[in-house]
């Protein structure tokens, strides 16, 4: 029996015009931004369509193309998995095929609002400082050829040029990356490079552009061959490019757009704020910061899915342990929120056993994520005498991970930009002392501070060497016995 079939968009209201451009358009977006996005007009109406840019491959335009970028999303988790037909995306461009072409889609006037969901290493920053990294391969290609850019940060930088050799106000940047202070983080490596390419342009871009900061949420699995076989199932009818995604969702913004021009998101429930940061620093720590430690942990024990590893009691006891005796000390609660009940209400969504969110999808880019996601709270919660067990042994974990064999000798497909390097420095060290040593000596990864705080070292040594004698599983009992 096919879901009802909802459709996103007024029926019988002219197509609206394109005032967003999103810059690397996947599945979190489709399933969380671009809704609301939907919704916001469905309520409100103003022209709000949605232009998306892959900045590397063209699979995800080919898919959405020939559906005229109609597409589905299924919210799996209540009774009756819910499906709906969204109509906010009105076209989609390839970066590599026609730079020229987003860089005039984005100086158009009337784009107001260019989104990103270009995940943590598409910001070309170091992740332990938050600065712009000048070596990265693509931002050496933005500075040689400004005009044929190759990274996000280029794009905006070499559209914000237009705009302004046009007389057109800038637009807002709404990055929507699970990064600590994420507008700030933007602006800041926009401005880094605007900078080295016109200083004239920085400092027009840091008086006219705003970039508020945001934090996003919905747990949004990458969309396999079979669901689309279960898609069609459910809806009857065929969606080349689906999206997953559970029943829950929240999207907290920093009210600072250009002019104060944007959807009326709050009519689709986006709380608008005036300080992200509490929200923030509650999601990363108490939701990726768990996600990546049970991506690690649950990985090596064996577990496919964040919803088999939470159904092992070992690992739900461990969560419940983090969350208590780590995280939630360290944190200040967004107004009006209650951790515990937050966390209580995370470790059911993990549980929801019809979201298939891989250990291995969470487990990529651990090299860009550790640093905001536990790095920082485990440094704090050192300082402050908290006993840090638990996020030690997923830092653990993770060295365990990059070093592309798993505890049962199989090798781990370790996908991270910093992956060779990580690989070399761990082949060439002997034991787990080495191998830490080797690990921690990753400037952009770990602050000098922690790297250098022998009490950590040495847990840091205790939980590598005992994984690799005892298993995951075994170690994950033992971090709160
Ligand atoms: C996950 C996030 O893949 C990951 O690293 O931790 O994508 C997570 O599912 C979302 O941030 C949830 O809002």
């Amino acid at each position: 029996m096919p879901a009802d079939l909802l459709r996103l968009a007024r029926s019988g209201a002219p197509k609206p015009g394109t005032g967003i451009v999103h810059l690397g358009l996947g599945a979190f977006f489709r399933a969380h931004g671009a809704l609301y996005i939907a919704e916001a007009m469905a309520a409100s109406g103003g022209d709000w369509g949605i232009a998306g840019v892959s900045l590397k491959r063209p699979d995800q335009r080919d898919r959405l193309a020939p559906q005229g970028f109609a597409y589905t999303a299924l919210e799996l988790g209540s009774d009756r998995p819910a499906a709906r037909t969204v109509e906010v995306l009105a076209d989609m461009l390839v970066a590599p095929e026609d730079p020229q072409g987003v860089i005039a889609l984005m100086a158009d006037a009337g784009v107001k609002i260019v989104t990103l969901t270009v995940t943590e290493k598409g910001y070309c920053h170091q992740p332990a400082t938050g600065r712009l990294d000048r070596t990265h391969p693509d931002i050496l290609a933005d500075l040689a050829d400004p005009d044929r850019p190759v990274s996000a940060v280029g794009f905006l930088v070499a559209a914000l040029a237009r705009r302004r050799a046009a007389g057109i106000p800038p637009f807002t940047v709404l990055t929507c990356d699970n990064l600590p202070d994420n507008g700030h983080l933007v602006k800041g490596v926009v401005l880094e490079l605007a900078g080295l390419i016109d200083p004239a342009l920085a400092e027009w871009i840091a008086e006219e552009a705003r970039f508020p900061s945001t934090m996003v949420d919905r747990i949004v699995p990458a969309t396999t061959p079979e669901d689309l076989d279960r898609v069609a199932e459910i809806t009857g009818r065929r969606d080349e490019s689906p999206v997953l995604h559970e029943p829950f969702r929240q999207w907290v913004v920093e009210d600072d757009f250009v002019r104060g021009e944007r959807p009326d998101l709050a009519a689709a429930g986006v709380e608008l704020v005036v300080d992200v940061a509490p929200y923030e620093l509650m999601k990363l720590r108490c939701l990726n910061g768990t996600h990546s430690a049970l991506a690690y942990l649950g990985y090596l024990a064996g577990h496919q899915t964040i919803a088999d590893t939470i159904a092992d009691p070992a690992f739900s006891r461990f969560a419940d342990r983090i969350w208590t005796d780590e995280i939630i000390p360290g944190l200040t609660p967004p107004p009006g929120t209650d951790l515990a009940a937050y966390t209580t209400a995370l470790k059911t969504r993990y549980a929801n056993p019809a979201i298939r969110h891989r250990t291995w999808q969470i487990a990529m880019d651990g090299s860009q994520k550790l640093p905001q996601r536990i790095l920082s709270q485990l440094a704090e919660g050192l300082a402050a005498g908290r006993p840090m067990s638990g996020l030690i042994l997923a830092v653990a974990a993770w060295m365990t991970y990059v070093g592309g064999t798993d505890l049962f000798g199989k090798p781990v497909d370790v996908r991270d930009p910093l992956a060779p390097r990580l690989r070399a420095a761990l082949d060439g060290a002997p034991d787990s002392a080495a191998k830490v040593s080797a690990l921690l000596a990753f400037r952009e990864i770990f602050p000098a501070s922690l790297a250098g705080n022998e009490a950590f070292r040495a847990s840091l040594v205790e939980a590598h060497a005992g994984l690799a004698r005892h298993g995951a599983r075994h170690m994950v009992e033992a971090a709160h016995a």
